[in-house]
């Protein structure tokens, strides 16, 4: 089945943790601190495969974690930076975050790339924490965790022109004939469930007239009445046609009555969003080739030219008008210079950073709960081994300077109450702190 929307979670690594170690010399009994910090995590991109037309890759595996970064080590070594994960994706693919509904990034063009889930930073090793008055600190950052999202990939097909028509119209046959793609064609009704994609040559007969853009052509599934509402393929399909530039309706020109199948896919372009109907749109009347379509020919054509359409008669199963649609293509198709740009130009969307991420805020979960909310103090507090006296220490003052330590006095805190900050659960003790497991 075509997959054109997937829920992923995406877990990138952890940092590695800052070392706390000390020199060792022959000498010397006690050098100075030497902890190396901790490597990067990974982060997790998304990126633009051309050779991709659906999400398919994303169908059974649902969970991906990036490796952590490594362990800070003694002489001052660092720990190793993680390597990126990189997941490839079709063009056309909007990365959503699941809870917010926010766009991440919005990937069109190829080998554009958009970081989804960010390392966590090494922790620092002791070695950055000696001052004059404490030349032996056992202090030192755990690593950052990576960050952890649930996110949404949706994907709209970018070709730069999109059949759409009924089932069994010659939309498959029409793509054959014009690329070299090879579709499946059948004369039963959905035979095609998934877009298949070819790439058009302009140049054909050379001269002074070459043309060279090579413009991608898309093959959509056959839409039916109530497609819009999500009948037959419905919905799935109709998004793909939001990017294409051109629009191809492809007619069966030896069906019951052309003009009625003319209006039905129409109203269903109408009724997925009006916008699509403003799109130079070509009109071709399949199958010419069989005497009921040669007889139905002539009216057709003269109703589109009222509604102020481009039609061409066409044989595409033996070739029959396929040089005059290529032409009325050549028209229809913006320069090649506007080719080259992704249809939508929206780019990748970068996040914003929060104005003030040292803010904090005090939330009182319950009678002896209070909850610390901040960006700068939940990543110190991840980052703080509370199992170290010293560090727990350093803790306890951050909180002091970011505000913390007033507004929980404020919002009346009693020693022996419990504060969360994070993932980490402490006992105030309006002294010190002590890590509860
Ligand atoms: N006589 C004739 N038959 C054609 C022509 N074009 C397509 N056909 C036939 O019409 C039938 C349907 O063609 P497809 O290309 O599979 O149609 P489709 O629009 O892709 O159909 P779906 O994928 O089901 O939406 C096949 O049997 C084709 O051989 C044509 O120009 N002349
Ligand atoms: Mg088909």
């Amino acid at each position: 089945m075509f997959l054109d929307r997937v829920k992923v979670n995406l877990r990138a690594g952890d940092g590695g943790n800052g070392a706390s170690t000390f020199r060792r010399e022959a000498h010397v009994p006690r050098g100075g601190p030497d902890g190396g910090d901790g490597g990067r995590g990974s982060s997790i991109y998304f990126r633009v495969d051309a050779g991709q037309t659906t999400l398919r890759d994303f169908q059974y595996k649902h969970h991906f974690r990036a490796p952590a970064g490594g362990q800070g080590q003694r002489a001052r070594r660092h720990g190793a930076a993680g390597d990126d994960l990189i997941l490839d994706v079709p063009p056309g693919t909007a990365v959503y975050d699941d809870a917010t509904g926010e766009l991440i990034a919005d990937l069109v063009a190829m080998g554009q790339s958009a970081m989804a889930a960010r390392g966590g930073r090494g922790g620092l090793g002791n070695v950055h924490f000696a001052t004059s008055t404490h030349q032996a600190p056992r202090h030192a950052q755990k690593g950052e965790p990576g960050e952890e999202r649930w996110v949404r990939l949706e994907l709209r097909l970018i070709a730069d022109i999109g059949l759409v028509g009924l089932p069994n119209a010659g939309k498959s046959t029409l793509l054959a004939a014009l690329t070299a793609a090879t579709p499946k064609i059948a004369d039963y009704p959905f035979t095609t469930l998934e877009p298949n994609l070819g790439v058009m040559d302009l140049s054909g007969e050379g001269g002074i007239d070459a043309d060279f853009r090579r413009p991608s052509l898309a093959d959509l599934p056959g839409l039916i009445e109530g497609a819009s509402a999500g009948a037959g393929l419905g919905h799935a399909f109709l998004r793909h046609v939001e990017r294409t530039r051109v629009l191809v309706q492809v007619v069966d020109g030896s069906g019951r009555d052309p003009n009625w199948d003319f209006e039905v896919i129409r109203d269903e372009l109408r009724a997925h969003d009006p916008a699509l109907l403003n799109k130079p749109m070509l009109v071709a009347f399949n199958k010419i080739d069989l005497p009921v379509a040669a007889e139905a020919w002539p009216a057709f054509a003269k109703a589109r030219k009222r509604d102020g359409l481009r039609t061409v008669a066409i044989a595409a199963s033996t070739g029959v008008g396929i040089d005059a649609f290529r032409a009325a293509i050549a028209d229809l198709l913006p320069t090649s210079g506007e080719l080259d740009a992704p249809p939508e130009p929206s780019g990748v969307v970068v996040h914003r950073l929060d104005a003030s991420p040292d803010r904090v805020t005090v939330l009182q979960e319950s009678e002896n709960v209070y909850r610390v909310v901040g960006r700068m103090i939940e990543r110190i507090a991840s980052q703080t081994n509370f199992e170290v006296e010293e560090s727990a220490e350093r803790f306890q003052r951050d909180l002091e300077r970011l505000g913390a330590d007033a507004a929980l006095r404020r919002a009346g805190i009693q020693p022996g109450d419990t504060v969360l900050v994070g993932s980490v659960e402490l006992e105030w003790q309006a002294e010190a702190w002590s890590a509860r497991r």
